[in-house]
């Protein structure tokens, strides 16, 4: 595996001499952030950021994310010219070295969650999600500000949005997808990018939107509307693992078997009957299995992308939701550790 870490580029706080001195750490994960969603990227800002990343000796290969305009996943008329130039991406991206990229394919929001700074029995803070609070929850209201959510959105462009997908099941957004694929995945193949849906955060409909990318079957589907190795998964333990119902072991398993898993987000969750809240990565402080996990990669020879996800807020830092440098560098540490000694075991 190849470890690596989420930069938000120039303007993140965290440094890439920072990240460059967690043990072996390999690649940044990052993206041109100041072009609105939809557009080509200047090919001067992909050289920028390839420039820093292998200047403090780490490789630029992982781009978190590449944006879907809202018109590809509504599939409206318009949605061909957001494609073309989204391929335009793929190409330069390729031409820089940029070897996995990491896209979502939700609708309105990313990543959802209810609170951003619980505070647990030992001082830190994390995200966690409420179905009481989600209730309470209006996205219409114009005041929701959430971690992975566009706040270019005006309150007028909201509600059209939100009639706009009234149209949209989960099949259509399936057919919008299939779509997409269909032209992006020949241009990936020349460009040598593995391209790598991120599934839905969290795995069901919230505020009436339809959620696709939710669970084995759904996966199943999603990986043969284009059967290539060039699409692929970013296989998020806690996105998928806050329905109890998802067999992350087995899914992994499968899927990186089948070469189709090109970039893991690890981290864990503690699941309660009325929701989640993400923990430290560690093994006993959620409930999902990562050396489990972990396992079955380094039994399958896993050679993808793996990051830390989210980190919790400790030791007084301030930042970025789920990005801060101490929480997510133990996360890689331990999950470094477990790597290592998983392999050491296998090799004996
Ligand atoms: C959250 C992230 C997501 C992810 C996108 C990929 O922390 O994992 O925001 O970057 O969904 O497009």
């Amino acid at each position: 595996m190849k470890l690596s870490f989420r930069w938000y580029g120039e303007s993140d706080r965290i440094s890439l001499e920072y990240i460059s001195q967690i043990p072996n750490m390999y690649s940044v994960v990052t993206a041109v952030y100041d072009v609105p969603v939809g557009e080509v990227w200047p090919r001067e800002n992909i050289a920028r950021l390839k420039k820093l990343t292998e200047d403090a000796g780490l490789k630029f290969e992982v781009i978190e994310s590449v944006p879907v305009h809202e018109d590809i996943k509504l599939g409206l008329p318009t949605r061909d010219k957001y494609i073309e130039a989204y391929k335009e991406n793929i190409r330069r991206l390729g031409e820089a070295g940029v070897k996995c990229i990491c896209y979502n394919f939700m609708p309105v929001f990313d990543w959802t969650r209810t609170q951003l700074d619980k505070v647990a029995k030992d001082g830190s803070t994390s995200l966690v999600y409420y179905t009481e609070q989600l209730e309470k929850m209006d996205p219409l209201n114009g005041e929701l500000s959430l971690p992975g959510w566009d706040s270019s959105y005006k309150k007028e462009d909201l509600k059209h949005l939100f009639e706009q997908y009234k149209l949209v099941d989960e099949e259509k957004l399936f057919e919008n997808l299939k779509y997409f694929l269909e032209q992006i995945i020949p241009v990936c193949e020349e460009a040598d990018v593995n391209m790598a849906i991120h599934p839905d955060d969290p795995p069901w409909p919230i505020f009436g939107l339809p959620k696709i990318i939710t669970n084995e079957k759904n996966i199943d589907r999603f990986l043969k509307l284009v059967d290539s190795k060039r699409n692929g998964l970013t296989f998020c333990t806690g996105s998928l693992g806050a329905d109890p119902n998802n067999d992350l072991v087995k899914m992994v398993d499968k899927y990186s078997k089948m070469g189709r898993i090109h970039f893991m987000h690890v981290r864990n969750i503690k699941i309660l009957n009325n929701g989640f809240e993400e923990t430290a990565h560690d093994n006993t402080y959620g409930s999902l299995d990562i050396i489990g996990i972990m396992r079955v990669l380094v039994d399958n020879g896993f050679d993808g992308y793996l990051r830390p996800d989210h980190g919790r807020m400790i030791w007084g830092e301030t930042g970025k939701p789920g990005y801060g440098l101490y929480d997510r560098a133990l996360g890689a540490s331990y999950l470094n550790g477990v790597w290592e000694a998983l392999e050491e075991e296998r090799r004996k």
